[in-house]
């Protein structure tokens, strides 16, 4: 079983290291990709954040997210979202897509792992955004255990950096 937290956790400290010698400042560190992992395991959604486990993925608009999908059941697991139908995807890894009325995603098989990357879409209001992500083969119903939930603030406003 691999795993990318160590990589991960050798970023941040890195950065945390430029950050304290000063060479990096807030706003170049704000630029850094936020990287999420979930686990499809028991039915449920495991939320990983630089190996931490979180309730929600928290995303910032314009700035620029990696999610890697890991099915560790032995059935196939859907990870689908009306995100996906506001922002293009770059999809590597074993997948199939799926697309329903108002959202799109993947259905990864038992045992894979997909990557996705995207920019989650910034709006100038600064207005926060909300979206769900479920499994479409076992998390239909609100309230169910295949769901979860997006979050999408935004930081930069008016600065004309993106
Ligand atoms: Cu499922």
């Amino acid at each position: 079983m691999k795993t990318r937290f160590p990589l991960t956790v050798v970023i941040s400290l890195m950065c945390m290291a430029l950050l304290g010698s000063g060479f990096v400042s807030d706003v170049s560190a704000g630029l850094l990709t936020e990287e999420y992992e979930v686990v499809m395991k028991d039915y449920k959604f495991h939320i990983m954040k630089e190996g931490s486990a979180v309730n929600s993925l928290e995303l910032t608009g314009g700035l620029p997210a990696v999610i890697t999908l890991r099915n560790e059941d032995p059935v196939a697991h859907e990870f689908v979202s009306s995100l996906f139908t506001r922002v293009p995807v770059a999809m590597s890894g074993d997948a199939t897509l799926v697309s329903t009325k108002r959202a799109r995603g993947f259905r990864i098989n038992p045992g894979h792992a997909v990557r996705l990357e995207f920019v989650p879409p910034s709006n100038e209001e600064g207005d926060m955004e909300y979206d769900a992500f479920w499994c479409n083969i076992h998390g239909k119903q609100a309230g169910g255990d295949m769901r979860g939930e997006v979050f999408i603030v935004q930081t930069i406003t008016g600065t004309g950096a993106f």
